[in-house]
């Protein structure tokens, strides 16, 4: 086993089960999954691809709920334990003196980062087709929106914690308007988290569970031995898109440099609210909490487009498992 450091805060109160005994997985599921509904407020269809974050010692985050009109759109939650979460009903309604900017039309699977001096939220913006959307929030009330990072069309945008070597960085997905059979993680890097460019691939699709598609997943996790990324890979069979995940591990200074990327995947689809909901077989992991001394790590994952699951490991278990070539 290495001696892996995990370079962030600590977060005692982290949501978290032991590894049951005897089981021989990396990334272990929640025992009391899934920790939310489909409809935790009248007027929801589904909750997934969500995001938590550590907020004023308990927990907050922006979650994908659709409607029951299927309307895309994104709320914000409340936690004491990261487990059992109170979602608002209504809507983010976002803030800029452009109405431009803050147009709508459709808003998912969110991100959320804390950098520098406030929280930042990254999701899939419809304007004119898919996008990047940006705000940045410092109580989970008031949320400023910002420009678009891209041009249609995109998905999966994911920021890093911090600045490297004094830019913002976001992983990105390039995609199309439709289900899109394509798709590798590029970076891109701003001065300014409005000017995006110095794009650099980060890696592409490859064989098996990756074979169609792969997308960044949570905020990449600071390691002493490289940011350890969770992404969701997807593959074609006779039935449609199966989504499933994995990890790699991304140079510090160079994140578009990838160290070592999963071969085989953490999770996938097995379990029943995995496999049968709006959208079979899927598992997508939005966000991860982690305790920095112990290396603990919390994922948030949707289930089958329609529930939020949760699983465990540690960035030891995830980085070794990476270096023995798995
Ligand atoms: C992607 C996004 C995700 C979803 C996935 C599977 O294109 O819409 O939100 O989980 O498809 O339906």
């Amino acid at each position: 086993m290495s001696q892996i450091k995990v370079i962030g805060d600590a977060l005692p109160n982290l949501p978290w089960e032991d590894k049951p005994e005897g089981s021989q997985e990396v990334v272990w599921r929640y025992s009391h999954n899934p920790i939310i509904p489909r409809n935790p407020f009248v007027g929801a269809n589904s909750t997934f691809n969500s995001a938590a974050v550590p907020f004023n010692g308990k927990f907050a985050g922006v979650f994908r709920c659709d409607s029951t009109a299927r309307e895309m759109q994104i709320h914000v939650g409340f936690s004491d334990d990261g487990i059992n979460w109170q979602i608002t009903p209504e809507r983010i309604q976002f803030i800029n003196p452009d109405p431009e900017v803050t147009r709508w039309e459709y808003g998912y699977d969110p991100r959320v980062v804390w950098i520098e001096d406030r929280y930042y939220v990254t999701w899939c913006n419809g304007y004119h087709g898919p996008t990047i959307g940006v705000a940045w929030t410092k109580d989970f009330r008031e949320f400023h929106q910002l420009e678009n990072a891209f041009l249609i069309f995109n998905r999966n945008g994911v920021l890093f914690p911090r600045r490297i070597n004094g830019k913002y960085m976001m992983l990105s997905r390039p995609s199309d308007n439709g289900h899109t059979p394509f798709g590798d993680i590029f970076i891109s890097q701003s001065p300014d988290m409005i000017h995006w460019g110095c794009h650099r691939h980060v890696m592409g699709r490859s064989d098996g569970w990756q074979s169609t598609k792969i997308g960044a997943g949570p905020i990449p996790i600071e390691t002493s031995e490289g940011w350890l990324m969770f992404y969701h890979g997807v593959l074609t069979s006779c039935n449609g898109f199966v989504y499933s995940f994995g990890a790699a591990l991304l140079d510090l200074e160079e994140p578009w440099k990838v160290i070592h990327r999963s071969k085989k995947f953490l999770i996938a689809p097995w379990e029943q609210y995995e496999c049968v909901g709006d959208v079979p077989n899927v598992t997508f992991p939005c966000a991860a909490l982690t305790d920095a001394p112990s290396g603990r790590i919390a994922i948030y994952y949707g289930c089958a487009d329609t529930v939020t699951g949760l699983c465990f490991t540690t960035a030891e278990a995830v980085v070794d498992h990476l270096k023995a070539g798995n």
